[in-house]
């Protein structure tokens, strides 16, 4: 599974404080370029359960370091309409043909955990709330990435709304086809983070996340929930599809 190489250039930077020792380090260094980086790529290259529970705390470990180089007023580049990737690629862990379909009429989204408001909305409800769009980049670790428009709810007047508790650590997502991910507080807040409805001016296709999905130009694609069925505020680590196979949580700048 090919790794974008800025993300193992960073793990290896992040890395390299850490360790003792020059056959430590050699042994981790040289694991980390085969077969695409174990803790990023999920891709198991070792049965060794040492290594894989040192590269698991490593990657624990770049997430509380990128929790607090996260800087919350910092954008992401947007790009010129002129720039938008056409067609924009599929990518979910199964074929396009498979992706789920769900019915606007009977849909809900649940909202759970730490808010004050624990009602399920209706699609109806989230396109009265105010809209705002933006044209970023998407990045895939599995090697490409494309410009897109997005538009929809800010995800921060979302969580104001349900009455979230913002000191909380994470936010989760559930999604209708079995994927899940969750993300940091701080990201959920962010200004660029949108509850996104639509893509390029229309409803959101159902292959890119009808009804919803979470569009974070400051994360990676698997960060990026689509089809989300519940939303929930908790302290208690989440995980994710991908994240729990081995793909750093954080996934992000
Ligand atoms: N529900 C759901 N969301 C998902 C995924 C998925 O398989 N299911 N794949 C993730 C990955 S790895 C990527 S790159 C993007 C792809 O989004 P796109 O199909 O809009 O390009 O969705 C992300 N969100
Ligand atoms: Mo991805």
């Amino acid at each position: 599974m090919p790794v974008d190489k800025s993300i193992l250039d960073e793990a290896r930077k992040l890395l390299a404080p850490r360790i003792q020792g020059a056959s430590r380090r050699d042994f981790l260094m040289r694991s980390l370029t085969l077969g695409g980086v174990a803790m990023l790529s999920g891709c198991n290259i070792s049965d060794d359960q040492h290594v894989d529970a040192a590269l698991a705390s490593i990657s624990r470990f770049n997430d509380r370091v990128q929790g607090w180089l996260f800087d919350p007023k910092a954008l992401a580049p947007v790009y010129d309409e002129s720039m938008i990737t056409r067609p924009f690629p599929f990518n979910a862990f199964y074929g396009e043909d498979e992706a789920p379909s769900v019915e606007q009429a009977t849909y809900r989204l649940e909202v759970t955990g730490m808010v004050a408001d624990k009602r399920s909305w209706r699609l109806e409800e989230l396109h009265a709330m105010a809209q705002t769009d933006q044209i970023t980049r998407h990045i895939c670790v599995e090697g490409w990435s494309a410009i897109g428009r997005w538009g929809g709810v800010r995800f921060s007047d979302f969580l104001q709304r349900v009455g979230a508790d913002t000191s909380a650590r994470f936010v989760g997502f559930k999604c209708a086809d079995d994927y899940y991910t969750s993300i940091d507080m701080a990201t959920a807040l962010h200004p660029q983070t949108l509850l996104a409805l639509t893509y390029d001016g229309q409803t959101l296709p159902r292959q890119y996340g009808f009804p919803m999905k979470l569009r974070m130009p400051t994360k990676l694609g698997y960060k990026n929930p689509k089809h989300i069925q519940a939303i929930f505020v908790t302290n208690t680590y989440p995980g994710g599809y991908w994240e729990d196979q081995g793909y750093n949580w954080f996934g992000g700048s």
